[in-house]
């Protein structure tokens, strides 16, 4: 079972998600403080950005939805997941081996040499940061649009989905790619897919189910369908 997930499984847990809305932040198209070419114009606002979110992550908690997902991968010891997401709340829910398609927003990368440290506080007590080591500009560990995922993480996550039997897929609109694609190939490959998501994402036609809702309700309910004793 491979289980793959997007920013809406974070949205009850008061994460925004990218496109709700008008996909804005602060009047700057997501594009802007999400490219290298953003962040080479303007690291301060990127940073400003990146602050917003970390601030605000260390105020929320995983939600139901995280807390199930954790459970199952107790319970079934193939159960790889897969995420877009890059805040950490599947871990905090006690998910391991996460697999990260676009990196954490906890991880820190210097643009000149390419150390990377983890940092958990926000907010910072200067931006930009500054790298320590060669006095490079820093930068959030996360992937850009343009930019190439991590390979080992993408490899492994492909390899999942192609062996899948299931593969349940929440919280994502399914528009961005390579990510997409590894619904795409799962399904492909055989997989009976799961969409989990309040309204039809772009590849919600390749589902074999569709379980309209939050998933903050739906998985928690279908692990009581599922009847698993506690
Ligand atoms: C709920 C809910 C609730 C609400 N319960 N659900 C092939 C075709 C076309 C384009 C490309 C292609 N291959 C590559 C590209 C270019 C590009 C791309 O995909 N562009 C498209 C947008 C057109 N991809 C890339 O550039 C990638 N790199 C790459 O391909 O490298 C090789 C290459 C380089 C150069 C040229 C060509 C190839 C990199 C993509 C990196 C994405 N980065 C971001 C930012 C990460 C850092 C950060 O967080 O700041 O990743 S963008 C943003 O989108 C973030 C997310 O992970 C990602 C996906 O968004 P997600 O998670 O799906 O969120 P939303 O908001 O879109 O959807 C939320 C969903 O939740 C909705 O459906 C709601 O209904 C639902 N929901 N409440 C359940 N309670
Ligand atoms: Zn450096």
């Amino acid at each position: 079972m491979v289980v793959m997930t997007g920013a809406g499984v974070s949205a009850e847990s008061g994460v925004p998600t990218f496109r709700a809305s008008d996909g804005l932040w602060e009047g700057h198209p997501i594009e802007e403080v999400a490219t290298p070419e953003g962040f080479a114009a303007d690291p301060i606002k990127v940073w400003r950005f990146y602050e917003g979110r970390r601030e605000n992550l260390l105020r929320v908690a995983p939600n139901p939805g995280h807390h199930v997902i954790a459970a199952w991968q107790e319970r079934f010891s193939s159960l790889m997941l897969v995420t877009q997401n890059v805040d950490g709340l599947h871990q905090r829910a006690g998910s391991r081996d996460v697999m990260e398609l676009h990196g954490s927003i906890w991880q820190i990368r210097c643009s000149q040499c390419h150390r990377e440290r983890v940092d958990r506080t926000a907010p910072m007590a200067k931006l930009p940061p500054i790298c320590e080591v060669c006095g490079g500009l820093e930068r959030p560990g996360v992937v850009w649009f343009g930019e190439i995922l991590p390979q080992d993480t993408l490899n492994a996550a492909a390899r999942a989905a192609v062996k899948a039997d299931v593969t349940l897929v929440a919280g994502t609109s399914a528009v961005v790619y390579p990510a997409a694609g590894l619904v795409e190939l799962a399904a492909n490959s055989g997989a009976a897919l799961i969409e989990v998501n309040p309204v039809a994402s772009a590849l919600a036609s390749l589902a074999t189910v569709a379980l309209r809702g939050p998933s903050g309700e739906v998985l928690p309910a279908l692990d009581r369908l599922l009847g698993f004793p506690s």
